[in-house]
């Protein structure tokens, strides 16, 4: 899989693309990240690539031409913007990038990005979550990561792709591992027991009240 990314801040990349499976993945030729430093088609000696909004108020503009002509050219991937005003990302959202060949990735910064962007160069508008980053780098690197863990021989068992946490739209229970008591406080009698029917019904309950505790909108059918 091919994944660009469009940004001001091409090296801010460098450490998390090289480490962990995303650099495994790289190495073993999945994947094929590739930075694309918008300040290429910037605006005069500066290369800026920010103005003043029209209509006034504070903050800085991202312009359309550099961003025109870094995406056209990119038609044909998938085009994404990452953004707080876009739908929310989910695992389904990830699962569906996943299975394409390329994928766009396009930080934005300052207030935001000249409409007509949105409107002829970008395909999807997606947020990681309702709070508001300096800038689409972070999501950009998250998004990368929750790709790369779904692409066929990057995780070794593809039991644990299995999408953890989203497993029929429950939270994933507690896990315990070794020592079974550490400074007095010791795991449930019941995952000592061997008794498989009572794990999985002990699992199943502390699931669904760990969700209604935490995520009381993934209980709800109508949110
Ligand atoms: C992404 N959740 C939050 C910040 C403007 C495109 O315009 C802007 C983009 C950003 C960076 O993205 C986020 C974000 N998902 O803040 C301001």
């Amino acid at each position: 899989m091919e994944i660009r990314v469009v940004t001001i801040f091409p090296e801010f990349f460098a450490g998390p693309l090289d480490v962990s499976l995303v650099g495994k993945a790289r190495s073993d030729g999945l994947l094929d990240v590739r930075l694309i430093d918008l300040r290429r088609w910037g605006r005069g000696v500066h290369r800026q690539v920010d103005d003043a909004p029209f209509g006034g108020g504070a903050g800085m503009v991202m312009m359309v031409e550099p961003l025109a002509e870094a995406l056209e050219p990119l038609a044909g991937t998938h085009r994404v913007l990452l953004t707080p005003a876009g739908s929310p990302l989910t695992q389904a959202t990830l699962d569906r990038w996943a299975a394409l060949p390329a994928l766009t990735l396009v930080c934005g910064r300052y207030e935001g990005v000249d409409e007509r962007v949105a409107e002829h160069f970008i395909d999807e508008e997606v947020s990681l979550g309702d709070y508001v980053l300096l800038g689409g780098e972070v999501a950009a690197l998250a998004i990368i990561e929750g790709v790369t863990r779904l692409l066929p021989g990057v995780v070794g068992n593809p039991q644990s792709v299995v999408t953890e946490s989203f497993r029929d739209g429950l939270l994933e229970e507690p896990q315990y591992t070794r020592p079974a008591d550490f400074r007095g406080w010791t795991v449930p009698e019941v995952l000592l027991s061997g008794d498989h029917g009572r794990i999985a019904a002990w699992r199943l309950e502390q699931r669904r009240r760990r969700t209604a505790a935490r995520r009381p909108d993934l209980l709800d059918p109508d949110r």
